[in-house]
């Protein structure tokens, strides 16, 4: 079981977005909106089971899954792909890592805690991008 990642979480950093985007394919317009918001990540677990939601100004997206389960998942407002996916607990660096299986090459990502902040690198085809973000205790 990884160290907790349950909570309200407000982005500090974000660092290569663009270029994952871009290597999801996501036009320049849809980029430009997206680089310039502050995702906040609310996650909830009970068990085995994660709720995980990405909220910002301007679009909202939520995925829900037990680790070691296959799922689909459907990126919504996203890339708008439906791609196989599968998450695990992985004991070293205590991480809850997500693997994306589609038609995307090396698609995935991984979140962990680190003090108070919440880490997580999301990959597409070789690009990595590194998000932070800090607990909202008031939340
Ligand atoms: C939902 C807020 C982002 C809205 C951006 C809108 C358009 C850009 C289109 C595609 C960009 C690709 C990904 C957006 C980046 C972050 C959103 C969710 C990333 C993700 O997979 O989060 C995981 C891990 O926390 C859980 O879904």
């Amino acid at each position: 079981m990884p160290t907790s990642l349950c909570g309200t979480w407000d982005m500090i950093s974000n660092v290569n977005f663009d270029a994952y985007m871009n290597a999801l394919g996501i036009g320049v317009y849809l980029r430009k909106i997206a680089l310039r918001l502050k995702l906040r990540k609310v996650i909830e677990q009970q068990g085995d089971q994660y709720i995980i939601k990405t909220l910002s100004t301007f679009r909202n997206y939520a995925i829900s899954f037990k680790t070691g389960q296959e799922f689909e998942e459907f990126t919504k407002g996203l890339d708008n792909r439906h791609i196989k996916v599968r998450t695990d607990v992985v004991n070293v660096g205590n991480k809850l890592t997500c693997e994306q299986v589609g038609e995307k090459k090396n698609r995935g990502w991984a979140h962990w805690v680190e003090g108070d902040k919440l880490h997580l690198e999301l990959h597409c085809d070789g690009e990595v991008c590194k998000q932070v973000f800090k607990k909202n205790v008031n939340e």
